[in-house]
């Protein structure tokens, strides 16, 4: 009796199912419209006008992929293809990407959405798209040969899973993966927690980006692939300083910052000014007891890092990879060290054999962020970015928190560079110089140099303001 009564309501909502399903067939069978874009600034946050609500996230210098509902399922559509990416003004690159940039477009849904993605390859080759972080049945995990075919050019192959818990994630092909990641092929995923989440704090800022590497030759477009280590453009969503936007800031906010890593090496990304607690992994939140105070957190090859501060001092702020060589441009690797080095004389003499020879780096390598070297088109200087003060002298992975009283809520407009109180900056000492008294106290260490004849190394140094006077 039970179980026929129970045969009937199932009946009864398996007919209403399709009854409705009928209805928008025709529009519904169809694959979603692909939402292109064409810009490579930093779209405002996407609020959800289906589904379930969120606070959306922010993709620096990118943007987040509309969707549709179709009876319940969050529908999405990717296309792999050939891209022009502008890395920065002035400097364009052939990359491969998806819906018309790279990285691809961040993918957000709600904890519990049934996600619906249709992937069309426009790509000369086969590729697939792995889940990264994802909880899903096997052969939606997307490893081409080992969960599924390859999707060949021209076809469009469609994943379906649940979101099944909150946090970021990214999205690769597993397909060519050494070629199709050097060209630029990834995205993010944010999962948004259902609910009130006992680790996963509400935000007023929620910023997102990649870290991504390139190796283009000055003068040319296209990223060579076989480069293992020795890249020589570092990027933030496939921007380079001073191309990636700041992150400005209201007062006292709470920001939550979430980077992955797609690169083939590690990179301690730095803030100044502030502490973070690292509060998610692309595991999931980190238990309370977990967190403890960093300035710098290492984001390993493959790792998501969620890292949260409340943003309260104001000012400009630098936010950057600590390795200095992946806050410069593209610059030849095999360049002796010239510091103490003494051109003079020999410099006029190579300039009547090259009239272009420049002489640099005797006194460091400042002098290349003011020097007007001729470069060759589509390349951008190794260290650039004008401040209030001058040169920045960084580029890759460099960009600037800004901290201001008067940023509106929700407004992610660039605020300019931020004014100073007057006494505030570091300035020229003018005055005189005293002893320190320590200098005096000659006797006063507890461990005396030990008394034994010693041979004097003879080091010539010649001082960096030296070409006149020696
Ligand atoms: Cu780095």
């Amino acid at each position: 009796m039970n179980s026929r009564r129970n045969f009937f309501k199932h009946a009864g909502l398996a007919a209403g199912a399709v009854a409705a399903a009928s209805v928008g067939r025709a529009a519904l069978a169809a694959l979603p419209e692909p939402v292109m874009q064409t810009q490579a600034s930093t779209q405002a946050p996407l609020l959800p006008t289906t589904g379930r609500p969120y606070n959306p996230v922010v993709t620096l210098n990118g943007w987040t992929l509309p969707w549709r509902m179709n009876q319940g399922v969050k529908e999405f559509h990717l296309v792999a293809e050939p891209v022009v990416r502008e890395m920065a003004p002035g400097f364009k690159a052939h990359l491969w990407g998806y819906n018309g940039q790279s990285p691809g477009p961040t993918i957000e849904v709600v904890e519990g959405d049934r996600v619906r993605i249709f992937v069309t390859n426009k790509l000369p080759e086969h590729t697939s798209i792995h889940w990264h972080g994802q909880r899903l049945p096997n052969g939606m995990d997307g490893v081409t040969g080992l969960n599924q075919p390859g999707i060949s050019p021209g076809k469009t192959f469609v994943y379906e899973f649940v979101a099944r818990r909150p946090g970021t994630f990214m999205y690769h092909p597993h397909a060519d993966e050494m070629t199709q990641m050097a060209m630029g092929m990834m995205g993010l995923w944010v999962t948004h927690p259902q609910a009130k989440h006992p680790l996963i704090d509400e935000v007023q800022r929620d910023f997102c980006f990649l870290l991504n590497a390139f190796d283009i030759d000055p003068g040319s477009a296209t990223p060579k692939i076989m480069t293992m280590l020795d890249f020589n453009l570092w990027g933030w969503n496939s921007r380079i300083f001073p191309g990636i936007d700041a992150l400005p800031v209201r007062l006292g906010d709470k920001v939550r910052l979430r980077v992955g890593n797609l690169t083939m090496t590690n990179h301690p990304i730095h803030i100044h000014g502030h502490e973070f607690s690292v509060t998610g992994t692309d595991g999931g939140p980190v238990p309370l007891t977990a967190r403890w105070p960093e300035v710098t957190v290492d984001v390993a090859v493959g790792q998501m890092r969620q890292m949260e501060f409340v943003a309260d001092e104001e000012g400009d702020w630098a936010f950057h990879c600590h390795k200095s060589h992946h806050t410069m441009n593209a610059m030849g690797h095999n360049v002796p060290t010239l510091i103490g080095v003494d051109h003079r004389g020999l410099a006029p003499r190579i300039k009547s054999l090259i009239p272009d020879y420049m002489v640099m780096g005797e006194r460091g390598m400042a002098d290349m962020a003011e020097m007007d070297m001729p470069i060759p088109d589509n390349t951008l200087p190794m260290m650039t970015g004008q401040g209030p003060f001058g040169s920045v002298e960084m580029g890759g992975m460099f960009s600037v928190l800004k901290v201001r009283r008067d940023q509106a809520p929700g407004n992610y407009k660039d605020p300019g560079w931020y004014k100073h109180p007057p006494g505030t900056v570091a300035h020229e000492y003018t005055g005189p110089l005293a002893d320190p008294a320590r200098f005096k106290a000659e006797a006063g260490q507890s461990m005396p140099r030990a008394q034994r004849p010693t041979t004097d190394t003879e080091v010539r140094a010649r001082k960096p303001s030296g070409h006149s006077g020696h």
